[in-house]
């Protein structure tokens, strides 16, 4: 998810969080810059830290740090940005990994999950377009059943990727499907094959058995399947999203994070909480609508922009 220029990607995310470093950094940063760090500065800068959606634990921790570089010294705002950056990125480092799915089995088995509107559907697209774009032969498997919409939507990111589309009629059986699909990306050497899931059926524990049944008819075909299991969430809808880590990580084996809508969000300080109470890593970040904005996660990237930070 790499190839796109730096340049173009590090700039959106950078404006897409630049609300979340206005009102961490802005306010607090500049007094900094004029006197000595004192612990007054520190407790603001804490309550700014929580403000912007990054936890009390995690704030609390990159306080200390940031303490530890600057204490008693009066910094420029650079050298302040910096330190928090360097401060932000140590929480995160631990917590980024790689989505490789050319790298593992043939064919290598993802499946999207996360709420209605987290960006599943758009996520699976860009990533069928990188794949199909690097040469390989991606099947894509229209999971989420319960909606004609769904399908619709789905089958017009197959084909803009050039990938093969796996559905069936509205309301079947969703684990069905997908057995049969893999067991023909099997039989027909696909490299890749990427299932969508519904993110709202009649309820919550609906939602959760159909998932696990999915799991369970692709661990028929292959025990280790699926390969990965890539946790959709929205940035802009905050903390909620910690709900949503916790009620999907319990039951659906997620092995990787997606965070979406860096861009134009004041509250992309989420991820960081996110990171920590997920087992799973966060290995992609959703900044827009192209193809082209979904990034491999760069955790000091990520921590530059947040404090707004552009290079
Ligand atoms: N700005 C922005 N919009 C995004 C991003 N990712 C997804 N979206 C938009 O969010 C909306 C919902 O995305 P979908 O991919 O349909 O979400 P979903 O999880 O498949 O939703 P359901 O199928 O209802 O469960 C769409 O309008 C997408 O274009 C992103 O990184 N940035
Ligand atoms: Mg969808």
């Amino acid at each position: 998810m790499s190839d796109t220029p730096k340049k173009g990607w590090l700039q959106r995310l950078s404006e897409g969080l630049s609300r979340s470093s206005k009102q961490m950094t802005d306010q607090v940063v500049s007094t900094f810059a004029k006197e000595p760090l004192s612990e007054e500065r520190l407790e603001q800068l804490e309550e700014h830290l929580i403000e912007s959606d990054l936890g009390p634990a995690a704030s609390a921790r990159i306080v200390e740090r940031f303490r530890a570089l600057r204490f008693g010294k009066t910094s420029n705002e650079r050298e302040v940005k910096e330190a928090l950056a360097e401060a932000v990125a140590a929480e995160l480092l631990p917590r980024q990994a790689k989505f490789d799915p050319l790298g593992g089995e043939k064919p290598y088995v993802v499946l999207f999950v996360g709420v209605n509107g987290s960006g599943k559907t758009t996520t699976l697209g860009k990533i069928a377009s990188d794949l199909t774009a690097k040469g390989a032969k991606v099947m894509i498997v229209a999971g989420d059943t319960f909606r004609a919409a769904a399908r619709e939507q789905l089958k017009v990111w197959a084909d803009r990727a050039g990938a093969h589309f796996e559905s069936r009629r509205d309301g079947a059986d969703a684990a069905g499907l997908a057995f049969d699909a893999y067991t023909k990306a099997k039989a027909e050497g696909f490299d890749v094959v990427l299932i969508d899931t519904a993110g709202r059926l009649q309820n919550k524990s609906t939602l959760m058995d159909e998932l696990l049944k999915i799991v369970r008819v692709l661990k028929k075909v292959d025990a280790d399947a699926p390969h990965e299991t890539l946790l959709v969430l929205d940035a802009t809808v905050g903390r909620n999203a910690l709900e949503q880590e916790k009620i999907f990580g319990r039951t659906a084996y997620v092995s990787g994070v997606v965070m979406t809508k860096l861009d134009g969000t004041a509250r992309g300080g989420v991820l960081v909480p996110v990171a920590q109470a997920s087992d799973a890593p966060i290995k992609l970040i959703g900044v827009g609508e192209g193809v082209e904005d979904l990034q491999d996660f760069d955790a000091n990237a990520f921590a530059r922009s947040l404090v707004g930070l552009e290079d």
